[in-house]
């Protein structure tokens, strides 16, 4: 069984580790270990299961066989690995956003009533980026040809992906277009991949990258296209105050965790929750307790300040406290053995999606013509299991965190006019330029099992901020950050180097804060990455650069999911050193390995930084902004 005290550095996952070995409860770190020693041709990306004549595998060590069976080579088949792991990435993001886009068309025809616009300025603004008219025309109309325009972006058109040219620098547009890499159709580029992947098509492995890098292109639309729908739909991010880690959980409330992605039922669920705050009082409950796992937690934490339970690699320890009375699931990052533990401490396990249903759950068919009756069912189903529960022993660790969240693009912009109405961006700039802010890193993605829950996020983050550099986060390695006390106002003293922490507290003050922002901006679940590229494309225009130019990295520093890789694409097509504290399966291939980490920037200026040692990872992090800071003339 695993060792608690070495799965994680969270005390409250520990706590929970220990209790499922107790209650014999196996954890995901259990099937970890029953998998050692794992397949090392898997891990260099040196097996390949794509026809029939395999599976193939080469010798990562130079020996015989050196091609697959077909001819393939080393470099062909880790490229093929990783285009489709690209692909899986983009068409989940972008799933994610055409939902939206549906759920949109539906509130603006009238045929959705849980829906409506709420925010009509973020409506008038994508619109005008798309170039949409908005004078004189209803919310609906506009709303209409705003869904209408998402969805043509799925296929090949007249124009590029909208998504994509309307939101990076002009400067970088004009770059994709030259070389080919400007999406066609974000699904266009999906299927592209799954043709020029399959057995006998492209067999270069350059060519094989530069297919991965323009379907990554595709993945920032659908991430950028997902935040820009649920901001119209569900309101546009504002600072809110709440709380991160288990001890969010109350023994005496109706616990219901929402897990997994899009806010389309989960914002209707927090909206019923409170209707229905009555039922659950008059089954012997306090409340209900609606809180977040992973990024739907992310999406409702960020609008309606709904608590964070737990992230990620930890999931199944929210269902080992005993304490959750249903868990309500739509898509992505929803290890099938939630059903198992939900069956062994008497939680109910709700899927709710069509692409997405576990044996052992009960499903809730959700449509967003019927989203207000689906989320009355839920809740209905979550008191029932309360009523089961009520007086018996839970296992809540009495841990939890202050976390100030809410940063949206909008949010940033409007703290900073507090210091300058005219021109917003300027304080953000004159410091980076003063060298107090020294250049920013957006950590995203998930927590792998392969490392110690948190270690890389929080090790980087601490290094990075004593060195002034500005952090924002996402998805979980957002909730990483936030139970660890870095989205605590309270700790920027102790965080942060003295340039931040003066930026930090000027800002803050000037908001009425009575002190600093927090240390770790949270802007979001995993799309809303597009809202660190809104923010780095804002200042590069801003400065009239491009944003290979800027002192800005992203770190995966504990990546899972192919997401993060797909995310880890655009990033490095954007211009960005993007670190990865996982092994990728790619290193079988010497020449693939050379152009992400070394070629690719003579193209975008971005690079891949493949490091799991977190020290290392920093000083490279840091190094990357300072080569730009130098190139840009500033103080290093
Ligand atoms: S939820 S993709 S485990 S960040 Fe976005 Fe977390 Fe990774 Fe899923």
């Amino acid at each position: 069984m695993a060792n608690p005290c070495k799965v994680s550095l969270d005390p409250a996952v520990c706590e929970m580790v220990e209790k499922a070995r107790r209650v014999k409860v196996e954890t995901v770190w259990d099937r970890y270990q029953a998998m050692l020693p794992q397949c090392g041709f898997g891990e260099t990306g040196l097996c390949c299961r794509h026809c029939l004549q395999g599976p193939c595998r080469i010798d990562p060590f130079g020996g015989e066989p050196k091609t697959g069976i077909c001819g393939a080579t080393a470099d062909v088949m880790v490229a093929r690995g990783l285009d489709r792991a690209i692909a899986a990435g983009s068409a989940a993001h972008s799933g994610h956003a055409r939902h939206l886009a549906h759920t949109l068309k539906l509130a603006a025809k009238g045929k959705a009533r849980d829906y409506t616009v709420k925010d009509k300025a973020k409506l008038r603004s994508v619109a005008a980026r798309l170039g949409i008219p908005t004078e004189g025309r209803s919310i609906a109309e506009i709303a209409l040809d705003v869904a209408e325009a998402a969805l043509a972006d799925f296929h090949e058109k007249d124009t590029p992906v909208m998504w994509v040219a309307t939101t990076v620098t002009k400067k970088r547009a004009k770059l994709f277009a030259e070389k080919g890499l400007l999406p066609k159709g974000i699904d266009y580029e999906v299927a592209d991949i799954m043709h020029r992947t399959l057995y006998g098509t492209d067999a270069d492995p350059v060519n094989l990258l530069l297919g991965g890098l323009r379907c990554g292109l595709a993945d920032l639309a659908g991430c950028y296209m997902g935040t820009d729908l649920s901001d119209i739909l569900f309101g546009t991010p504002q600072p809110v105050v709440t709380e991160a880690n288990m001890g969010v959980l109350k023994a005496d409330a109706v616990n219901v965790a929402v897990h997994g992605h899009n806010p389309v039922l989960s914002d209707v669920i927090v909206a019923v929750a409170k209707e229905m705050e009555s039922e659950a009082k008059a089954a012997g409950a306090s409340g209900v307790n609606v809180v977040g796992i992973c990024c739907t937690g992310n999406e409702v934490m960020m609008r309606h300040g709904i608590p964070a339970c737990t992230h990620s690699v930890s999931q199944e320890m929210a269902l080992v406290t005993g304490a959750l009375d249903a868990v309500v699931v739509d898509y992505q990052c929803i290890m099938p053995s939630l059903a198992t533990v939900a069956e062994c401490m008497g939680t109910k396990l709700i899927t709710t999606m069509e692409i997405t249903k576990i044996p052992g759950a009960i499903h809730i068919d959700f449509s967003e013509e019927t989203a207000g009756e689906n989320a009355r069912q839920i809740i209905r189903l979550a008191i029932e299991s309360f009523s089961r529960r009520r007086g018996k022993p839970v296992d809540i660790p009495q841990i939890k965190t202050k976390v100030v969240a809410g940063f949206s693009v909008e949010a940033i912009i409007n703290a900073l006019a507090k210091l300058n109405a005219e021109d917003p961006l300027k304080p953000l700039i004159d410091q980076i330029v003063a060298g107090n802010i020294r250049g920013v890193c957006l950590f995203a993605g998930c927590n792998n099992v392969k490392v110690p829950q948190d270690k890389n996020f929080t090790a980087i983050a601490r290094r990075l901020l004593k060195e002034n550099v500005l952090v924002l986060a996402t998805g979980c390695g957002a909730g990483a950050l936030m139970r660890h006390g870095f989205m605590d106002p309270a700790n920027v003293g102790e965080l942060c180097g003295e340039g931040l922490k003066a930026v930090l507290t000027a800002i803050g003050e000037a908001n009425g804060l009575g002190g600093p922002l927090p240390a770790v901006l949270h802007v979001g679940s995993c799309v809303d990455n597009s809202r660190a590229v809104a923010v780095a494309v804002a200042v590069a225009d801003r400065l009239g650069v491009d944003t290979d130019q800027l002192p800005v990295v992203a770190s995966a520093a504990e990546a899972v999911s192919e997401k993060a890789i797909s995310i880890g694409t655009y990033a490095v097509a954007i211009g960005l050193p993007t670190h990865v504290g996982v092994m990728l399966p790619v290193v079988g291939g010497p020449l693939v390995t050379k152009v992400l980490t070394e070629k690719v920037k003579d193209l975008t200026g971005g690079y891949f930084i493949v490091d799991p040692d977190p020290e290392s990872a920093a000083k490279k992090l840091l190094a990357a902004i300072d080569e730009r800071r130098a190139a840009l003339g500033l103080s290093v």
